[in-house]
C-alpha cells in the first residue's frame, strides 16, 4: 500500500466512511500491524468506547451426528460411529438444571445437522428449556439447523423460523456461513446451505425481530478476496436489515480434520484479519473474539485489534473447538474475563444476548 492510499483509508475511518472493496483488499495485504490496530480501534471506540463486553452463558450441542460432510469438522460422526452423540431432551433438560437461580443469561444451542430430527424436537426442547430457565435467553441453531428443519417439514423459512419464536427462539448464532464464496463453498462444505439462503434465512429471522450473529471460518484455503467478498455480502444485508448484532471471525482449526494439511494460519494473519472485519463492516456494531477457539492470550490481543466482545463464560459445554485441537476445557470465570479485559487497558461490561448491559 502506498502513502496516498493509507493517507486515504485513514482519513475515510476518520470521518466514519466505507471502505470500498479495494481498500479492504490493501488492508489485508497491510504489514503496518500497528497502523492497522490504530484504525481498527478507532473504529470500535465509535461504537463501544472503552467497553468490551462479556456474558454468563453455557453451550448446549444437542448431537454431533450430522448429514454434512464439512472437511473443516472435526466434529461431525455418522450415525452409531464411535464417538458420536444425541443428547435427549431429558438430558438436555438436565444440563439447563445446575443453573437454576445462577446469574447466566444466556443458553447458546448449535450441534449437527441430525438426520431423522424434526421440527417437533427442536419446538418442544425450547419449551423445555424456557420452562426450566425462564429468565434465559435461547440463543439456538445455525441457518443450515433451520434450513434442515424446514426443508423436513416442508416449511417455508418464515413459518420455521414463527414456530421456533414462538417456543422460545430468542436469538439466533452466526454459525454456518463459512466462506460464502461458492467455489471455496464447494470445496470445504459442499452440500450445505448455500450463501445465498443463509443470508436469506437471517434476512427472514430479522424481519420476524430475531437478532442474530454472523461468522467466517478463515485461514484455510480462502484468499483475501474471498473474505471481502464475505465481508461485503454481510454489509449489504446488513444495510437492509440492521438484524446482526455481533460478527465472530473464526480462526480455523486445524486437528483431527481433513483440511488440516495447511496447518494453521499465524496469530498475526488473525489480528490482520480482526482488524480488516472491524474496520469492513462498519454497521455491525460488535466484534466478537471467540476466546474458547483463538485462546486466551491472542483473544486478548484481538481487542487491540477492534473486537470488543470476548462471548462468555461458557463453563466447558462446547467441543467443536476442542475436537479441533483448542483449549480441552473451555471455562472462564466472569472474575477472569474482567481481568483479562482490565488488563488489556479496557473497561469490563456483563451485557446479555442483546448486549444491554447488567448493573452489578
Ligand atoms: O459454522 C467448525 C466453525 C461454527 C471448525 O453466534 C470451526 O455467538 C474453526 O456457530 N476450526 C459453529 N472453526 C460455531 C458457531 C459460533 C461460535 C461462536 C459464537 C457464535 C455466536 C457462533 O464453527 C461453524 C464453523 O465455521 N468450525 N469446525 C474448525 N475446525
Ligand atoms: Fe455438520 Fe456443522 Fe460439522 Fe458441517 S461444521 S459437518 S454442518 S457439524
Amino acid at each position: 500500500m502506498n502513502d496516498k492510499q493509507r493517507q486515504s483509508i485513514a482519513g475515510k475511518v476518520k470521518r466514519g466512511e466505507r471502505l470500498s472493496p479495494d481498500e479492504g483488499l490493501a488492508l489485508c495485504d497491510c504489514r503496518d500491524l500497528l497502523w492497522l490496530s490504530s484504525l481498527a480501534t478507532c473504529v470500535r471506540r465509535k461504537y463501544n468506547g472503552n467497553a468490551v463486553y462479556y456474558n454468563r452463558n453455557f453451550h448446549i450441542e444437542p448431537s454431533n451426528i450430522c448429514v454434512n460432510d464439512c472437511v473443516f469438522c472435526s466434529y461431525r460422526r455418522r450415525e452409531g460411529e464411535a464417538g458420536s452423540w444425541a443428547l435427549s431432551a431429558d438430558e438436555m433438560r438436565a444440563l439447563c438444571e445446575p443453573y437454576v437461580g445462577m446469574p447466566v443469561t444466556e443458553v447458546h444451542i448449535v450441534g449437527g445437522v441430525h438426520p431423522s430430527r424434526d421440527i417437533h424436537f427442536y419446538t418442544s426442547l425450547l419449551s423445555t428449556i424456557k420452562r426450566t430457565l425462564p429468565q434465559v435467553a435461547i440463543k439456538a441453531f445455525t441457518a443450515v439447523e433451520i434450513d434442515h428443519m424446514a426443508k423436513q417439514a416442508g416449511l417455508s423459512y418464515d413459518d420455521t423460523l414463527r414456530l421456533l419464536q414462538q417456543h422460545g427462539l430468542d436469538a439466533m448464532p452466526g454459525g454456518g456461513a463459512e466462506i460464502f464464496d461458492e467455489t471455496v463453498r464447494r470445496r470445504i462444505c459442499p452440500g450445505k446451505t448455500d450463501a445465498h439462503t443463509w443470508l436469506h434465512i437471517h434476512q427472514t429471522a430479522h424481519r420476524l425481530g430475531i437478532r442474530s450473529n454472523a461468522t467466517m471460518l478463515f485461514g484455510h484455503v480462502e484468499t483475501p478476496a474471498h473474505r471481502i467478498d464475505h465481508l461485503i455480502r454481510l454489509r449489504k444485508l446488513q444495510d437492509t436489515t440492521g438484524g446482526f448484532d455481533a460478527f465472530i471471525p473464526l480462526k480455523y482449526k486445524a486437528s483431527n480434520n481433513a483440511l488440516g494439511a495447511g496447518g494453521e494460519i499465524s496469530t498475526l494473519d488473525v489480528l490482520r484479519t480482526v482488524a480488516v472485519c472491524r474496520l469492513m463492516l462498519d454497521n455491525i456494531p460488535h466484534i466478537k473474539a471467540y476466546w474458547p477457539m483463538l485462546g486466551k492470550d491472542v483473544m486478548q490481543l484481538a481487542l487491540l485489534f477492534g473486537a470488543d466482545d470476548i462471548d462468555g463464560t461458557i463453563d466447558d459445554s462446547t467441543k467443536i473447538y476442542s475436537m479441533a485441537g483448542a483449549d480441552a476445557h473451555p471455562t472462564l470465570t466472569a472474575p477472569e474475563l474482567e481481568t483479562i479485559i482490565t488488563a488489556a487497558g479496557f473497561t469490563p461490561a456483563e451485557r446479555n444476548t442483546f448486549y444491554k448491559t447488567i448493573e452489578k
